[in-house]
């Protein structure tokens, strides 16, 4: 009468600048793992949908103004009000493929000039990725593409800096994947390293926190 355990899903975050395919590569390769018959959900921070997300959303568009330490607490805020049911997805076996998440965060607001081991602080606790899949691609190039927009951060000199303190932050649940790739063979090579992860997930790789 052994009870079974469900395999855990993965944490599987993808960062990058702006503009270095981030969102499409998420959206491919939920659909292509849902499509081998596993449990896969898309999440991304900022999450908007919150009133935490809202606010972020708001200063984002340049609707409000917020000082640069405040604005970033609501980042981590917005991590933290989903981490209960981040945890519960993932032992209940459902892998999260999410749209940046603490790296976004410090190198953010890091770039700004606050001091990044402040910026870290309010991350540890939670949930550490089992995988982070960095698409690498020169803050020139990603500014070619098409341009950026309107909001925040949205600027050359900006992202420049925001790629230096991103490689600050590498560790060894790091993949960097060349950004300037083919959209078909970026998505090739996810696809390999997001199923080697998933199934040592499934193997029994403990879920740790961060930063750890
Ligand atoms: N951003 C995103 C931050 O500054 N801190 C964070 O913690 C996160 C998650 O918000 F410029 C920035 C990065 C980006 C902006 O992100 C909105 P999207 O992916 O464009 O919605
Ligand atoms: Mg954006």
């Amino acid at each position: 009468e052994s009870k079974t355990s469900v395999a855990r899903g993965s944490l599987i975050i993808l960062e990058g600048l702006d503009r270095s395919g981030k969102s499409s590569q998420c959206a491919k390769l939920v659909s292509y793992l849902q499509g081998k018959g596993l449990s896969v959900e898309a999440w991304r921070f900022p999450d908007r949908t919150t009133v935490i997300g809202q606010m972020i959303s708001s200063y984002l568009s340049n609707e409000s103004h917020l000082d640069d330490k405040v604005i970033h607490l609501l980042f981590s805020a917005n991590r933290w009000e989903k981490r209960a049911l981040m945890e519960s997805k993932l032992t209940s076996g459902t892998t999260l493929i999410v749209d940046r998440y603490s790296y976004s965060g410090v190198a953010f607001s890091a770039a700004k000039g606050l001091d990044f081991q402040w910026c870290k602080a309010p991350e540890e606790g939670l949930i550490a990725p089992d995988l982070v899949l960095y698409l690498d691609i020169p803050p020139e190039k990603a500014a070619e593409r098409g341009g950026y927009g309107t909001e925040r951060y949205e600027k050359l000199e900006f992202q420049k800096k925001v790629a230096e303190h991103y490689y600050a932050l590498r560790d060894s649940s790091w993949e960097v994947v060349d950004g300037c790739l083919k959209m078909e063979s970026v998505e090739e090579q996810l696809r390999e390293i997001a199923m080697n992860c998933i199934s040592k997930c499934q193997n029994g790789k403990p879920l740790v926190n961060l930063w750890s």
